[in-house]
């Protein structure tokens, strides 16, 4: 084991907080049947057998004798602080059902059940890994678990270590898998539960059962103190524009988070800029007109945030996007070399999208035709959208600089922050939020549900207020296009531009703009008192209000 610092070795003796419905014995309360949020006779005839189960509620109870239980755990995408939490509540839950229990890590994410790779966590493994961040304690991966054969090779090892439970930990479309496998498993009368847990830093795994998927807290609080130092040095030089990328692969939950802790110059939000069906050159405007009225106050500095998936959200490349998604999922297309499919993709673009994909840089072009993760995202994290910005802003400051409309100097410096938050050591509320939903997932599996995804709410009042559960994955779902067929996803929650967290910024944001209003957040704080150490993000505070 590596060397360890002072703060891992302090935070190691924490204890994370457990709502009272789960301290001690539990009663679970059910409720009505319910209905998935759209395409209900689509989505119900997918999932005859986990359709339609009711959500269901942890309250105190009477002692209940329970046998021993293996469960198998698996890590799925993108890192995200709090894991760890979940994997120790998880164990702690499992033992406390019965000390014989034990607990089997899938390693490398889903591809581990598939190739038969896992280690038994043990008490000293799980102890060296309580309140850290990472995914190390057994990797994660991106494989995606949905075909039928892979069910298979599962249900091979999960008999062989006699696992009856499996807990996935993932953000939208690894829960969408895992109920496709609960499904296969239950239809197939096999014996193990699914259970999945919300995860990922992106916070679009949200809705009115899930308040906040876990990581999101963590990975804001640690790009908000980089912004908030980033501004305080911009405030000092005044002579530098920053412009920061922040992770969020789809919406833009994190920058409005962000902004919201530190009162930037410019936010943009891609939700936003569809609906008002802004074009790249619109949002070029908006930033240069910005920096011209703060050079004409003598500002020549400040900072914009942009979030990572921007550019899939302007509605001439999301078109064109959707037409290279269906191009390039053709038969045809996966039988063209690499070298040969820039070619192939414009000889299959309508001529709007050819005009917009020929008025991209070459790089961004590429990135857009080839580069996709095993969902058949985008890769957006590859995108240099802060450079491509800057780029374009400094052209349109000559440009109104020739026309007598802006005279300042503009010099930028690029940063992008993703993986510097998705494994920070997990803030209190994520420390205490994740080590409920992995004790809480225990519950769920003492209690014979599958297909549910483990869920704590009301977490904005004091951790013994929270109210822990579970609901039916089935009830999140919608059909979606996705790689060419219509497939059962779990609705992703994008920015509501009528939610109380965007009211609030679109009220304060020209004031942002024009004046130096920054805010300075600092670290996320461990000891000390409860309004720094323990303060949820300022979304759920407006959400929740
Ligand atoms: P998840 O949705 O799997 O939690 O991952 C989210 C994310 O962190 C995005 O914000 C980012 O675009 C992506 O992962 C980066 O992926 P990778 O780690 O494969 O580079």
């Amino acid at each position: 084991m590596s060397k360890k610092s002072a703060l891992q070795i302090a935070r190691a003796a924490y204890s994370p907080k457990l709502p009272l419905g789960l301290q001690g014995n539990v009663s679970i309360k059910e409720g009505a049947p319910t209905q998935s949020v759209a395409d209900q006779e689509e989505v119900k005839k997918l999932f005859p057998n986990t359709y339609g189960l009711p959500l269901v509620e942890f309250e105190p109870g009477e002692p209940q004798t329970y046998a021993p239980i293996n469960v198998g755990v698996i890590l799925s995408g993108g890192q995200a602080p709090g894991g760890h939490n979940v994997i120790s509540g998880l164990f702690d839950g499992i033992k406390s059902i019965h000390p014989d229990s034990k607990l089997y890590g899938f390693i490398l994410g889903p591809g581990g059940l598939v190739d038969h790779k896992y280690m038994e966590l043990t008490a000293d493994i799980i102890d060296e890994y309580r309140n850290t961040g990472g995914f190390d304690i057994i990797g994660s991966g991106r494989t995606k678990l949905e075909e039928e054969w892979q069910f298979e090779k599962g249900i091979t090892i999960l008999r062989e270590l006699g696992i009856k439970a499996l807990v996935i930990i993932g953000g939208d479309d690894s829960n969408t898998n895992a109920c496709v496998l609960a499904e296969y498993y239950a239809a197939k009368e096999y014996g193990v539960q699914v259970i999945g847990c919300p995860k990922t830093i992106d916070g679009d795994l949200k809705n009115d059962q899930i308040e906040t998927s876990f990581g999101f807290d963590t990975a804001c609080k640690t790009y908000s103190e980089l912004i908030g130092n980033i501004q305080r040095d911009c405030n000092s030089a005044r002579k530098y524009w920053h412009f920061i990328k922040l992770m969020g692969r789809s919406a833009s939950h994190i920058a409005l988070e962000c902004a919201l802790q530190t009162q930037p110059n410019i936010c943009l939000i891609s939700e936003e800029v569809e609906a008002k069906n802004m074009s790249l050159a619109d949002v070029v405007t908006y930033i240069a007109n910005i920096v011209a009225q703060r050079a004409a106050d003598g500002n020549n500095f400040g900072t914009v945030l942009i979030p990572e998936g921007l550019i899939e959200f302007v509605p001439e490349i999301k078109k064109l996007i959707a037409q290279l998604n269906d191009v390039l999922a053709t038969e045809e297309a996966k039988l063209v070399a690499r070298d040969k499919q820039i070619d192939f993709v414009k000889q299959h673009l309508s001529e709007d999208n050819l005009r917009v994909f020929q008025s991209l840089p070459t790089t961004v072009a590429h990135q857009l035709a080839l580069d996709r993760d095993p969902h058949g995202n985008v890769q957006v994290s590859l995108i240099e959208t802060e450079k491509l910005l800057s780029q374009m802003v400094a052209v349109e400051l000559e440009k109104m600089k020739k026309q007598g409309k802006y005279n300042g100097k503009f010099n930028a410096q690029h940063h992008f922050f993703g993986y510097e938050g998705r494994c920070a050591a997990p803030s209190n509320y994520d420390a205490d939020y994740c080590y409920s939903l992995g004790y809480n997932a225990s519950r769920l599996i003492a209690s014979g549900k599958t297909g549910y995804m483990s869920i704590i709410k009301n977490t904005t009042a004091p951790a013994v207020e929270w109210k822990a559960g579970g609901v039916p994955i089935t009830m999140m779902m919608n059909m979606e296009r996705r790689s060419g067929k219509m497939k059962p996803v779990i609705r992703k929650a994008l920015v509501d531009l009528n939610g109380a967290p965007f009211k609030y910024f679109a009220d304060k944001r020209d004031v942002w703009a024009r004046y130096t209003s920054y805010v300075y957040p600092g670290p996320i704080q461990y000891f000390g008192p409860s309004e720094v150490c323990d303060k949820p993000t300022e979304t759920l505070r407006y959400e929740q209000a």
